[in-house]
């Protein structure tokens, strides 16, 4: 078995005490951040894919996705490069009703490395909670929200319905993603920017903000 085999099946069983150590060994052996990432995105597929077939439940993904978190701590430093807060400021958070934090914590990862200051607003963030943050901070250029499940796309469709109404409407930019939306749902609900993972969010703020 490859190292990032390794790193995957170990997130997989949610070994999160091991999964930091074979991080660090993989990256000794010189694989590339992104990979590394990756194979861990590719094993809590594997999770998704087996809790919708009733092979694993809850539990088991919650401490996969424990593991991962324990794997991206290590891999931070690696993925991150960018001088903090240059390009400007960026709210990010996980819709109300949502609780899962792995993509929005990556996505909030890499436009950081792209130079943004990123003020996390966690989960289940309710609408207001947007709004009093970008009124608490004006010079916040874009607002990030992600939702993972086709339920809580009503709530990101509301998110942005509220922030659409706002007086500072035309001076911030709205992103969205999170695995069940696409670029089509993004156009209906009027957010100004849909994009498909993490790498490609931060190259879009970059865009955005420019
Ligand atoms: Co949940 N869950 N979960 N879960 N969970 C999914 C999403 C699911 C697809 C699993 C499945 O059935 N195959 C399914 C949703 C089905 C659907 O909506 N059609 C599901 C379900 C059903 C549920 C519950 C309802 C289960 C239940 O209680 N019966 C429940 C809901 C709780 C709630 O939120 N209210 C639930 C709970 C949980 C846990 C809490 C146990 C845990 C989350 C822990 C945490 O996040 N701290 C969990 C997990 C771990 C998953 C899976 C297995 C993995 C999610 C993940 O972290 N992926 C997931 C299956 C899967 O995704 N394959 C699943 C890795 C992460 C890097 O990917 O988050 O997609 P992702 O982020 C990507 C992109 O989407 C994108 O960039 C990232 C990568 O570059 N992206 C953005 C994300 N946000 C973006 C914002 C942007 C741009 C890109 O803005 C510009």
């Amino acid at each position: 078995m490859s190292k990032l085999q390794e790193v995957a099946s170990t997130v997989e069983a949610g070994k999160a005490k091991l999964v930091g150590g074979l991080v660090q060994e993989a990256l000794d052996e010189g694989n590339a951040a992104i990979d590394i990432l990756n194979s861990m995105i590719g094993a809590m597929d594997v999770v998704g894919e087996k809790f919708k077939n009733n092979e694993i439940f809850v539990p088991e993904m919650l401490v996969a996705a424990r593991a991962m978190k324990k794997g991206v701590e290590v891999l931070k430093p690696h993925l991150a490069t960018g001088s903090a807060g240059a390009a400007g400021k960026v709210i990010i958070g996980t819709v109300a009703g949502d609780l899962h934090d792995i993509g929005k914590n990556l996505v909030a990862m890499m436009i950081e490395s792209a130079g943004f200051e990123v003020m996390d607003l966690g989960v289940d963030v309710p609408p207001e909670k947007f709004v009093e943050a970008v009124n608490e901070n004006p010079e916040v250029k874009i607002v990030v929200c992600s939702a993972l499940l086709t339920t809580t796309m009503p709530s990101l469709k509301n998110t942005v319905a509220v922030l659409n109404e706002q007086p500072f409407r035309s001076k911030i930019k709205i992103m969205v993603g999170g695995a069940p939306i696409t670029q089509e749902f993004s156009d209906e609900i009027g957010a100004d920017a849909y994009t498909e993972d993490a790498a490609s969010a931060a190259k879009k703020a970059k865009e955005l903000a420019a």
